[in-house]
Protein backbone atom coordinates (compact mmCIF):
# COMPACT_ATOMS: atom_id res chain seq x y z
CA UNK A 1 0.00 0.00 0.00
CA UNK A 2 1.03 3.50 -0.48
CA UNK A 3 -0.36 6.81 0.46
CA UNK A 4 1.04 10.21 0.44
CA UNK A 5 0.50 10.54 4.92
CA UNK A 6 0.21 7.93 7.01
CA UNK A 7 -1.55 9.22 9.94
CA UNK A 8 -0.88 6.69 13.33
CA UNK A 9 -3.59 7.16 15.42
CA UNK A 10 -7.43 7.43 15.05
CA UNK A 11 -7.84 10.03 18.13
CA UNK A 12 -9.14 13.54 17.50
CA UNK A 13 -5.73 14.95 16.14
CA UNK A 14 -5.42 12.19 13.40
CA UNK A 15 -8.82 12.15 12.15
CA UNK A 16 -8.93 16.17 12.01
CA UNK A 17 -5.27 16.10 10.52
CA UNK A 18 -6.67 13.19 7.94
CA UNK A 19 -10.34 15.42 7.21
CA UNK A 20 -8.39 18.62 6.60
CA UNK A 21 -5.70 17.17 4.16
CA UNK A 22 -8.83 14.85 2.24
CA UNK A 23 -10.16 17.91 1.46
CA UNK A 24 -7.43 19.25 0.11
CA UNK A 25 -6.50 16.32 -2.56
CA UNK A 26 -3.53 14.71 -0.06
CA UNK A 27 -3.92 10.82 0.55
CA UNK A 28 -3.48 9.71 3.76
CA UNK A 29 -4.41 6.44 5.84
CA UNK A 30 -5.25 6.28 9.21
CA UNK A 31 -4.10 3.61 11.99
CA UNK A 32 -6.09 3.08 15.08
CA UNK A 33 -4.84 0.57 17.64
CA UNK A 34 -8.63 0.47 18.48
CA UNK A 35 -11.98 -0.42 17.16
CA UNK A 36 -13.99 2.68 16.26
CA UNK A 37 -16.41 2.07 19.03
CA UNK A 38 -13.23 2.26 21.93
CA UNK A 39 -12.43 5.12 20.73
CA UNK A 40 -15.60 6.96 20.88
CA UNK A 41 -16.36 5.43 24.79
CA UNK A 42 -13.50 7.50 25.93
CA UNK A 43 -15.31 10.38 27.81
CA UNK A 44 -12.28 13.22 27.28
CA UNK A 45 -12.27 16.78 26.69
CA UNK A 46 -15.50 19.43 26.93
CA UNK A 47 -14.51 22.71 25.89
CA UNK A 48 -13.44 23.52 22.09
CA UNK A 49 -11.33 27.18 21.74
CA UNK A 50 -12.47 29.62 18.67
CA UNK A 51 -9.18 28.09 16.93
CA UNK A 52 -10.03 24.31 16.96
CA UNK A 53 -13.78 25.76 16.19
CA UNK A 54 -12.41 26.97 12.84
CA UNK A 55 -10.59 24.49 12.12
CA UNK A 56 -14.16 21.89 12.42
CA UNK A 57 -15.38 24.21 9.99
CA UNK A 58 -12.38 24.10 7.63
CA UNK A 59 -13.04 20.18 7.48
CA UNK A 60 -16.52 21.02 6.75
CA UNK A 61 -17.62 19.81 10.05
CA UNK A 62 -19.71 23.23 11.85
CA UNK A 63 -23.41 22.31 11.03
CA UNK A 64 -24.09 19.45 14.04
CA UNK A 65 -21.41 21.48 15.87
CA UNK A 66 -22.97 24.70 16.00
CA UNK A 67 -26.17 23.27 16.02
CA UNK A 68 -25.86 21.21 19.16
CA UNK A 69 -23.01 23.00 21.17
CA UNK A 70 -23.36 25.21 23.70
CA UNK A 71 -21.62 28.68 23.74
CA UNK A 72 -20.29 30.25 26.94
CA UNK A 73 -18.89 33.74 26.97
CA UNK A 74 -17.57 33.00 30.58
CA UNK A 75 -16.55 30.86 33.85
CA UNK A 76 -16.94 31.07 37.31
CA UNK A 77 -14.40 30.44 39.54
CA UNK A 78 -15.11 30.24 43.24
CA UNK A 79 -13.37 29.59 46.45
CA UNK A 80 -15.53 27.90 49.70
CA UNK A 81 -18.39 30.17 49.25
CA UNK A 82 -17.06 33.20 47.48
CA UNK A 83 -17.48 32.57 44.10
CA UNK A 84 -17.15 35.13 40.82
CA UNK A 85 -17.37 35.19 37.12
CA UNK A 86 -14.77 35.83 34.32
CA UNK A 87 -16.53 37.53 31.06
CA UNK A 88 -14.23 36.07 28.23
CA UNK A 89 -16.73 38.05 25.79
CA UNK A 90 -16.02 41.04 27.16
CA UNK A 91 -12.85 40.82 28.10
CA UNK A 92 -11.48 38.87 24.56
CA UNK A 93 -14.51 39.50 22.35
CA UNK A 94 -14.50 35.69 21.90
CA UNK A 95 -16.30 32.75 23.59
CA UNK A 96 -15.42 29.27 23.81
CA UNK A 97 -18.25 26.27 23.28
CA UNK A 98 -19.13 23.08 24.57
CA UNK A 99 -18.94 19.75 22.42
CA UNK A 100 -17.25 17.26 23.85
CA UNK A 101 -14.55 15.30 22.22
CA UNK A 102 -16.79 12.75 21.88
CA UNK A 103 -18.88 14.43 19.93
CA UNK A 104 -15.65 15.90 17.63
CA UNK A 105 -14.61 12.10 16.92
CA UNK A 106 -17.94 11.19 15.57
CA UNK A 107 -17.83 14.10 13.23
CA UNK A 108 -14.41 12.83 12.19
CA UNK A 109 -15.17 9.85 11.91
CA UNK A 110 -18.78 10.18 10.22
CA UNK A 111 -16.50 12.57 7.73
CA UNK A 112 -14.25 10.30 7.15
CA UNK A 113 -16.53 7.16 6.23
CA UNK A 114 -18.17 9.46 4.25
CA UNK A 115 -15.27 10.24 1.91
CA UNK A 116 -14.49 6.72 1.87
CA UNK A 117 -10.94 7.25 2.98
CA UNK A 118 -9.22 4.03 4.52
CA UNK A 119 -8.80 3.59 8.44
CA UNK A 120 -7.12 0.66 9.24
CA UNK A 121 -8.59 -0.82 12.98
CA UNK A 122 -7.29 -3.22 15.37
CA UNK A 123 -3.76 -2.90 14.00
CA UNK A 124 -0.79 -4.11 16.02
CA UNK A 125 2.96 -4.17 16.01
CA UNK A 126 3.16 -0.32 13.94
CA UNK A 127 6.45 0.11 13.29
CA UNK A 128 8.30 3.38 12.24
CA UNK A 129 10.82 2.94 9.27
CA UNK A 130 12.91 5.46 8.06
CA UNK A 131 11.58 8.59 9.33
CA UNK A 132 14.83 10.15 8.73
CA UNK A 133 15.22 9.21 5.26
CA UNK A 134 13.37 10.34 2.27
CA UNK A 135 11.05 7.35 1.77
CA UNK A 136 9.49 6.42 4.96
CA UNK A 137 7.11 3.65 5.29
CA UNK A 138 5.42 1.86 8.39
CA UNK A 139 4.57 -2.05 9.35
CA UNK A 140 1.98 -3.67 11.45
CA UNK A 141 0.05 -6.04 11.83
CA UNK A 142 -3.83 -6.81 10.96
CA UNK A 143 -6.08 -9.70 10.82
CA UNK A 144 -2.96 -11.84 11.87
CA UNK A 145 -0.98 -10.54 9.02
CA UNK A 146 1.92 -8.30 8.30
CA UNK A 147 1.16 -5.36 6.21
CA UNK A 148 2.82 -2.30 5.36
CA UNK A 149 2.51 0.98 4.21
CA UNK A 150 4.94 3.36 1.82
CA UNK A 151 4.55 7.22 2.17
CA UNK A 152 6.13 10.40 1.73
CA UNK A 153 5.76 11.39 5.69
CA UNK A 154 4.14 10.28 9.03
CA UNK A 155 1.99 11.91 11.54
CA UNK A 156 2.67 10.49 14.75
CA UNK A 157 -0.71 11.38 16.12
CA UNK A 158 -1.18 7.87 18.79
CA UNK A 159 -1.17 9.72 22.30
CA UNK A 160 0.67 9.38 25.31
CA UNK A 161 1.12 6.38 25.24
CA UNK A 162 1.52 5.63 20.80
CA UNK A 163 4.88 4.36 19.68
CA UNK A 164 5.51 7.31 17.11
CA UNK A 165 7.58 9.84 19.86
CA UNK A 166 9.86 6.48 20.57
CA UNK A 167 10.51 6.46 17.53
CA UNK A 168 12.83 9.63 17.84
CA UNK A 169 16.01 8.42 19.04
CA UNK A 170 16.90 9.28 23.01
CA UNK A 171 19.97 11.02 21.87
CA UNK A 172 17.93 13.51 19.97
CA UNK A 173 14.80 13.65 22.16
CA UNK A 174 14.63 16.21 25.13
CA UNK A 175 11.19 15.43 27.38
CA UNK A 176 9.91 17.68 29.99
CA UNK A 177 7.69 16.32 32.54
CA UNK A 178 6.17 16.95 35.82
CA UNK A 179 3.46 14.63 37.31
CA UNK A 180 1.53 16.08 40.02
CA UNK A 181 0.67 14.45 43.14
CA UNK A 182 -3.37 13.93 42.63
CA UNK A 183 -5.57 12.79 40.12
CA UNK A 184 -9.56 13.91 38.61
CA UNK A 185 -11.91 11.62 39.71
CA UNK A 186 -14.67 12.26 37.02
CA UNK A 187 -18.33 11.59 36.79
CA UNK A 188 -20.97 11.57 34.46
CA UNK A 189 -24.58 11.84 34.56
CA UNK A 190 -27.68 12.50 33.15
CA UNK A 191 -28.84 15.59 35.07
CA UNK A 192 -28.79 19.00 34.16
CA UNK A 193 -26.15 20.92 34.99
CA UNK A 194 -25.52 22.71 38.22
CA UNK A 195 -24.77 26.01 36.88
CA UNK A 196 -25.03 27.57 33.10
CA UNK A 197 -21.69 27.91 33.00
CA UNK A 198 -18.77 26.12 34.40
CA UNK A 199 -17.42 26.13 37.91
CA UNK A 200 -13.81 25.80 38.64
CA UNK A 201 -14.16 25.69 42.39
CA UNK A 202 -11.20 26.02 44.87
CA UNK A 203 -11.87 25.17 48.84
CA UNK A 204 -10.22 23.82 51.98
CA UNK A 205 -10.73 19.99 50.78
CA UNK A 206 -9.19 20.34 47.42
CA UNK A 207 -10.97 21.35 44.24
CA UNK A 208 -13.65 20.35 41.87
CA UNK A 209 -15.05 21.14 38.89
CA UNK A 210 -18.60 21.74 37.90
CA UNK A 211 -19.31 20.95 33.83
CA UNK A 212 -21.17 19.62 31.20
CA UNK A 213 -21.87 18.00 27.45
CA UNK A 214 -25.34 19.12 27.19
CA UNK A 215 -28.53 20.47 29.13
CA UNK A 216 -29.28 17.10 30.15
CA UNK A 217 -25.75 15.82 30.68
CA UNK A 218 -23.30 17.13 33.39
CA UNK A 219 -19.77 16.54 33.85
CA UNK A 220 -18.29 17.02 37.46
CA UNK A 221 -14.82 16.15 38.69
CA UNK A 222 -13.16 16.31 41.93
CA UNK A 223 -9.45 16.52 42.86
CA UNK A 224 -8.72 12.91 44.19
CA UNK A 225 -5.63 10.69 46.17
CA UNK A 226 -4.01 9.05 43.30
CA UNK A 227 -4.09 5.72 45.88
CA UNK A 228 -7.90 6.28 44.99
CA UNK A 229 -9.73 3.64 42.54
CA UNK A 230 -13.44 4.70 41.07
CA UNK A 231 -14.68 2.05 42.82
CA UNK A 232 -13.73 3.75 46.20
CA UNK A 233 -16.08 5.71 45.21
CA UNK A 234 -19.87 5.58 45.59
CA UNK A 235 -22.31 7.84 43.70
CA UNK A 236 -23.49 9.50 47.06
CA UNK A 237 -20.03 9.61 48.41
CA UNK A 238 -19.18 11.60 45.27
CA UNK A 239 -22.04 13.65 45.53
CA UNK A 240 -21.70 14.73 49.27
CA UNK A 241 -18.33 15.80 48.63
CA UNK A 242 -18.49 17.89 45.55
CA UNK A 243 -21.42 19.72 47.28
CA UNK A 244 -18.63 20.64 50.17
CA UNK A 245 -16.34 21.82 47.73
CA UNK A 246 -18.75 24.14 45.63
CA UNK A 247 -20.28 27.26 47.36
CA UNK A 248 -23.18 26.71 49.50
CA UNK A 249 -25.68 28.43 46.76
CA UNK A 250 -25.04 25.57 44.01
CA UNK A 251 -24.59 22.60 46.39
CA UNK A 252 -28.15 23.58 47.30
CA UNK A 253 -29.24 23.51 43.82
CA UNK A 254 -26.98 20.35 42.86
CA UNK A 255 -29.61 17.76 40.95
CA UNK A 256 -27.81 14.34 41.55
CA UNK A 257 -28.73 10.89 39.73
CA UNK A 258 -26.63 7.58 39.11
CA UNK A 259 -23.16 8.01 37.44
CA UNK A 260 -22.83 6.69 33.83
CA UNK A 261 -19.09 6.86 33.53
CA UNK A 262 -16.60 7.15 36.43
CA UNK A 263 -12.97 7.24 35.64
CA UNK A 264 -10.16 8.82 37.35
CA UNK A 265 -7.55 10.74 35.71
CA UNK A 266 -3.88 11.34 36.51
CA UNK A 267 -2.38 14.47 35.76
CA UNK A 268 1.06 15.78 34.19
CA UNK A 269 2.84 18.14 32.58
CA UNK A 270 4.64 16.65 29.37
CA UNK A 271 6.58 17.89 26.58
CA UNK A 272 8.88 15.84 24.08
CA UNK A 273 11.24 18.19 22.31
CA UNK A 274 11.39 18.20 19.07
CA UNK A 275 8.03 17.34 17.78
CA UNK A 276 9.58 16.89 13.98
CA UNK A 277 12.26 13.91 12.91
CA UNK A 278 13.19 13.64 9.48
CA UNK A 279 9.80 12.64 7.79
CA UNK A 280 7.98 11.93 11.46
CA UNK A 281 5.86 14.64 12.71
CA UNK A 282 4.49 14.50 16.54
CA UNK A 283 0.93 15.93 17.18
CA UNK A 284 -1.41 16.29 20.34
CA UNK A 285 -0.91 13.75 23.10
CA UNK A 286 2.04 11.81 21.30
CA UNK A 287 4.12 15.24 22.17
CA UNK A 288 2.42 16.48 25.07
CA UNK A 289 0.12 16.61 28.01
CA UNK A 290 -1.31 19.03 30.12
CA UNK A 291 -3.51 18.67 33.11
CA UNK A 292 -7.16 19.03 32.30
CA UNK A 293 -7.64 22.54 34.35
CA UNK A 294 -7.35 24.47 31.89
CA UNK A 295 -8.87 22.81 29.02
CA UNK A 296 -5.87 23.06 26.72
CA UNK A 297 -5.28 18.83 25.54
CA UNK A 298 -7.44 18.60 23.00
CA UNK A 299 -7.19 22.48 22.41
CA UNK A 300 -3.77 22.06 21.88
CA UNK A 301 -3.27 19.35 19.69
CA UNK A 302 -5.55 21.38 17.59
CA UNK A 303 -2.97 23.95 16.92
CA UNK A 304 -0.10 20.94 16.24
CA UNK A 305 -2.93 19.90 13.43
CA UNK A 306 -3.21 23.62 12.19
CA UNK A 307 0.65 24.01 11.48
CA UNK A 308 1.15 20.62 9.90
CA UNK A 309 -2.11 20.66 7.79
CA UNK A 310 -0.66 24.14 6.36
CA UNK A 311 2.55 22.63 5.98
CA UNK A 312 1.54 19.83 4.42
CA UNK A 313 -0.41 21.73 1.73
CA UNK A 314 2.59 24.05 1.45
CA UNK A 315 4.97 21.32 0.59
CA UNK A 316 2.04 19.53 -2.08
CA UNK A 317 0.44 22.33 -3.23
CA UNK A 318 3.06 25.12 -3.39
CA UNK A 319 6.29 23.16 -3.22
CA UNK A 320 7.78 25.27 -0.64
CA UNK A 321 8.90 23.30 2.89
CA UNK A 322 9.07 26.65 5.21
CA UNK A 323 5.79 25.18 6.84
CA UNK A 324 6.85 21.55 7.27
CA UNK A 325 10.91 22.66 8.03
CA UNK A 326 9.38 24.85 10.90
CA UNK A 327 6.17 23.28 12.48
CA UNK A 328 8.15 21.68 15.29
CA UNK A 329 9.28 25.39 16.24
CA UNK A 330 5.54 26.91 15.65
CA UNK A 331 4.28 23.95 17.45
CA UNK A 332 6.31 24.54 20.24
CA UNK A 333 6.15 28.04 20.86
CA UNK A 334 2.40 28.24 21.59
CA UNK A 335 2.88 24.37 23.50
CA UNK A 336 4.80 25.68 25.97
CA UNK A 337 2.30 28.20 26.25
CA UNK A 338 -0.42 26.14 26.67
CA UNK A 339 1.75 24.24 29.24
CA UNK A 340 1.93 27.24 31.70
CA UNK A 341 -1.42 28.64 31.52
CA UNK A 342 -2.31 24.67 32.62
CA UNK A 343 0.40 24.52 35.45
CA UNK A 344 -0.41 27.87 36.43
CA UNK A 345 -4.27 26.93 36.70
CA UNK A 346 -3.23 24.05 38.70
CA UNK A 347 -1.40 25.71 40.91
CA UNK A 348 -3.58 28.33 41.42
CA UNK A 349 -7.03 25.85 41.83
CA UNK A 350 -5.54 22.44 43.94
CA UNK A 351 -4.56 21.61 47.25
CA UNK A 352 -1.22 19.90 47.62
CA UNK A 353 -0.13 17.93 50.09
CA UNK A 354 3.28 19.73 50.69
CA UNK A 355 1.80 22.83 51.15
CA UNK A 356 2.84 25.17 53.83
CA UNK A 357 0.35 27.77 55.44
CA UNK A 358 1.88 30.28 53.87
CA UNK A 359 1.65 28.57 50.39
CA UNK A 360 -2.24 28.70 50.90
CA UNK A 361 -2.49 31.87 51.37
CA UNK A 362 -0.45 32.66 48.62
CA UNK A 363 -3.28 30.83 46.79
CA UNK A 364 -6.09 32.58 48.61
CA UNK A 365 -4.47 35.99 47.59
CA UNK A 366 -4.30 35.46 43.93
CA UNK A 367 -7.51 34.02 43.84
CA UNK A 368 -8.43 37.36 45.28
CA UNK A 369 -6.39 39.33 43.33
CA UNK A 370 -7.89 37.41 39.81
CA UNK A 371 -11.66 38.36 41.36
CA UNK A 372 -11.21 42.51 41.77
CA UNK A 373 -8.29 42.86 39.25
CA UNK A 374 -9.62 43.41 35.13
CA UNK A 375 -6.36 42.72 33.83
CA UNK A 376 -5.81 39.62 35.54
CA UNK A 377 -8.85 38.30 34.28
CA UNK A 378 -7.90 39.40 30.82
CA UNK A 379 -4.88 37.35 30.96
CA UNK A 380 -6.95 34.34 32.25
CA UNK A 381 -9.91 34.70 29.63
CA UNK A 382 -7.28 34.90 27.12
CA UNK A 383 -5.43 32.05 27.49
CA UNK A 384 -8.71 29.97 27.75
CA UNK A 385 -10.26 31.08 25.13
CA UNK A 386 -7.42 30.33 23.34
CA UNK A 387 -4.35 32.07 22.28
CA UNK A 388 -3.57 32.90 18.54
CA UNK A 389 -2.50 30.53 16.26
P1 LIG B 1 -5.59 10.42 21.76
O1 LIG B 1 -4.87 9.71 22.87
O2 LIG B 1 -6.97 10.92 21.98
O3 LIG B 1 -5.67 9.48 20.47
C1 LIG B 1 -4.57 8.66 20.12
C2 LIG B 1 -5.13 7.47 19.34
O4 LIG B 1 -4.02 6.68 18.91
C3 LIG B 1 -6.01 6.57 20.22
O5 LIG B 1 -7.24 6.33 19.58
C4 LIG B 1 -5.18 5.29 20.38
O6 LIG B 1 -5.98 4.14 20.42
C5 LIG B 1 -4.32 5.32 19.13
N1 LIG B 1 -3.05 4.62 19.26
C6 LIG B 1 -2.22 4.59 20.33
N2 LIG B 1 -1.14 3.85 20.04
C7 LIG B 1 -1.28 3.41 18.77
C8 LIG B 1 -0.49 2.61 17.90
N3 LIG B 1 0.68 2.12 18.31
N4 LIG B 1 -0.94 2.36 16.65
C9 LIG B 1 -2.13 2.88 16.23
N5 LIG B 1 -2.93 3.65 17.01
C10 LIG B 1 -2.50 3.91 18.26
N6 LIG B 1 -8.34 17.34 27.47
C11 LIG B 1 -9.11 18.42 27.73
O7 LIG B 1 -8.95 19.44 27.07
N7 LIG B 1 -10.07 18.35 28.72
C12 LIG B 1 -10.27 17.22 29.46
O8 LIG B 1 -11.13 17.20 30.33
C13 LIG B 1 -9.49 16.09 29.21
N8 LIG B 1 -9.68 14.92 29.92
C14 LIG B 1 -8.87 13.83 29.67
C15 LIG B 1 -9.02 12.62 30.39
C16 LIG B 1 -8.18 11.53 30.14
C17 LIG B 1 -8.37 10.24 30.93
C18 LIG B 1 -7.17 11.62 29.16
C19 LIG B 1 -6.24 10.45 28.88
C20 LIG B 1 -7.02 12.81 28.43
C21 LIG B 1 -7.87 13.91 28.68
N9 LIG B 1 -7.76 15.11 27.97
C22 LIG B 1 -8.53 16.19 28.20
C23 LIG B 1 -6.80 15.25 26.94
C24 LIG B 1 -7.35 14.58 25.70
O9 LIG B 1 -8.55 15.20 25.36
C25 LIG B 1 -6.30 14.69 24.64
O10 LIG B 1 -5.70 15.97 24.59
C26 LIG B 1 -6.82 14.33 23.27
O11 LIG B 1 -7.40 13.05 23.36
C27 LIG B 1 -5.66 14.40 22.30
O12 LIG B 1 -6.02 13.75 21.14
P2 LIG B 1 -4.96 12.84 20.35
O13 LIG B 1 -3.70 13.60 20.23
O14 LIG B 1 -5.69 12.40 19.14
O15 LIG B 1 -4.63 11.62 21.31
C1 LIG C 1 -14.91 18.77 30.78
O1 LIG C 1 -16.06 19.20 30.57
O2 LIG C 1 -14.61 17.55 30.70
C2 LIG C 1 -13.84 19.75 31.16
C3 LIG C 1 -14.11 21.10 31.06
C4 LIG C 1 -13.12 22.02 31.41
C5 LIG C 1 -11.90 21.55 31.87
C6 LIG C 1 -11.64 20.18 31.97
C7 LIG C 1 -12.62 19.27 31.62
O3 LIG C 1 -10.94 22.45 32.24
Amino acid sequence: MRTQVAIIGGGPSGLLLGQLLHRKGIDTVVLERRTKDHVLSRIRAGILERGLVQLMREAGLGERMDRESLVHDGTLISYNDDMFGIDFKALTGTSVIVYGQTEVTRDLYAAREAAGAPILYDVDDVVIHGADSDAPHVTFTRNGSEERIDCDFIAGCDGFHGVSRKTIPETVRREYEKVYPFGWLGILSETPPVNDELIYAGSDRGFALCSMRNPMLSRYYIQCPLTDRPEDWSDDAFWDELRRRIPASEADRLVTGPSIEKSIAPLRSFVCEPMRWGRLFLCGDAAHIVPPTGAKGLNTAASDIHYLYHGLVQHYLDHDDDGIERYSEHALARVWKAERFSWWFTNLMHRFPDQSDFDIRMQQAEIAFLRDNRAAQTVLAENYVGLPY
